[in-house]
């Protein structure tokens, strides 16, 4: 860490992403160095970070082992072209990611990001049905309060209003959506899975009849959605989205972008839930965030379709990006695996579970709260919005949890925790004991 105090830059020149620009840099909060569980903010304040900086950072902050393979990769072979030439560490990575896939998604597409992951995985499957000689099934089913990152198709299988209205005349065509699975009428206060909503699931049937089968390429959904809210499943509910997409030969596509890597307690949300999708999107917490990074998992039949497909010699898929498999992204990935498994965080993740929702729900009765939501190291608490101000109270929180040195995440009036796997249990209780000694001061 520098002995010197950073100073507030200028910061005019910056357009930042979703976020609040003028509110921001009247007041702005930057942070400028982390270790572990905390941030240093510029101001020489320790933030305890409840989010993983944005769910991404699972084995804790400036981790030396994945900070050394990147140092080291970037003297050794700082970027070798991804196209028609390759180098050894992302076939390595690639082999290593497979070894956490479920049984037969063993085929793994590289990019630099969540959003990268999830416009790819759309690709795949167009690219897939056309080599199956059904290249009319081009419609994709998305779900309301969906989140896909920000490219156009992510945006358009996406079901977050705010994120599509500005766009909405230039989004995918063919995309319909199921319904989100949140009712505080049936499940506030679920501890883990709803026992209420696995219904909701045959509203694809509905949307098949309408659309015809035969029109669609494939269903997105997050296990567990994590940006519109957190919404967990209700239990048999993804099941039977898989049951339905099966009678359908629809391909099901879980964005695994925040739940991999043992944010449930498993390597990924399909192995937690017994559920296997055709097509995983990861990101985030595949390099522990160190360097960007995101990947598309497919099952092996869908790769070899796609392959065979194409005569000897030609590209089989015309897609990807100059840094599929960055040299120094391979590395901090290959040494992000190797420390998960070293420390054996996921299994760490699930031995705190019980005690994270037990915290989370001790909050139940507090001011505001009309709902506690949770499983593995992921809890919602949603608060009742001002009537004059919707996310207003979310922001004040956030706020204020920052003056007392915790960083929580707000989605409107929701507050989201997602703490690194490396938490210890006195962390756990401070995260919502500081939220607990916040709420009933907030108007
Ligand atoms: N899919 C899912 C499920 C995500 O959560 C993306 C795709 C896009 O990833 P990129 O790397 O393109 O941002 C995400 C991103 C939040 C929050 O606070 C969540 C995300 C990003 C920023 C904030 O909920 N998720």
């Amino acid at each position: 860490m520098s002995s010197t105090v950073p100073l507030m830059p200028n910061t005019d020149a910056l357009w930042m992403p979703f976020t609040a620009n003028r509110q921001f840099k009247a007041a702005p909060r930057l942070l400028v160095s982390a270790s572990g569980m905390y941030y240093r903010s510029l101001d020489g304040h320790e933030v305890l970070d409840g989010t993983a900086g944005l769910w991404c950072v699972n084995a804790g902050h400036c981790r030396t082992e994945i900070a050394e393979a990147i140092a080291r990769q970037s003297r050794e072979l700082d970027y070798a072209p991804g196209f028609q030439m390759g180098h050894p560490l992302a076939f390595e990575a690639a082999a290593r990611l497979v070894r956490l896939m479920p049984a037969g998604m063993d085929r793994i597409f590289f990019t630099s990001s969540g959003s990268e992951s999830a416009d790819t995985a759309l690709k795949i499957a167009l690219a897939y049905h056309r080599a199956r000689g059904e290249a009319q099934r081009v419609r994709f089913i998305g779900r309301e309060r969906g989140y896909h990152g920000v490219g156009f198709g992510g945006i358009s299988v996406g079901g977050i209003g705010a994120n599509r209205k500005t766009f909405a005349a230039n989004l995918m065509p063919g995309v319909d959506h199921l319904p989100h699975t949140h009712d505080l009428s049936q499940a506030a206060f679920s501890r883990g899975q709803p026992a209420w909503g696995a219904h909701l699931a045959d509203h694809l049937e509905r949307l098949v009849m309408l659309h015809d089968a035969s029109t669609i390429a494939g269903v997105i959904v997050e296990p567990l959605a994590g940006s519109g809210g957190v919404l967990v499943p209700p239990r048999g509910y993804l099941e039977r989205l898989r049951a339905l997409c099966d009678r359908y030969g629809l391909l099901l596509i879980f964005d695994e972008v925040i739940t991999a890597f043992g944010r449930l307690g498993a390597a990924t949300a399909s192995e937690y839930f017994g559920v296997t999708p055709d097509i995983i999107t990861l990101a985030k917490a595949i390099s522990n965030a160190a360097v960007p990074l995101g990947a598309v998992v497919v099952k092996r039949a869908l790769y070899d379709t796609v392959i065979s497909a194409a005569s000897a010699g030609a590209i089989e898929l015309f897609h990807g990006y100059t840094y599929s498999a960055h040299p120094l992204a391979m590395a901090a990935a290959i040494a992000t695996l190797q420390l998960y498994e070293r420390e054996q965080l996921f299994a760490r993740a699930r031995s705190l579970a019980a005690q994270f929702e037990n915290a989370a729900h001790a909050l139940r009765g507090a001011a505001h709260v009309r709902d506690i939501r949770n499983l593995g190291l992921v809890a919602g608490i949603e608060l009742e919005p001002r009537p004059s101000q919707p996310g207003g109270r979310g922001y004040e929180v956030f706020l204020r949890c920052l003056e007392r040195g915790v960083l929580v995440r707000h989605t409107g009036d929701t507050l989201a925790l997602s703490p690194p796997l490396i938490i210890e249990p006195a962390q756990i209780e401070q995260l919502f004991g500081t939220l607990a000694e916040i709420l009933p001061s907030i108007s």
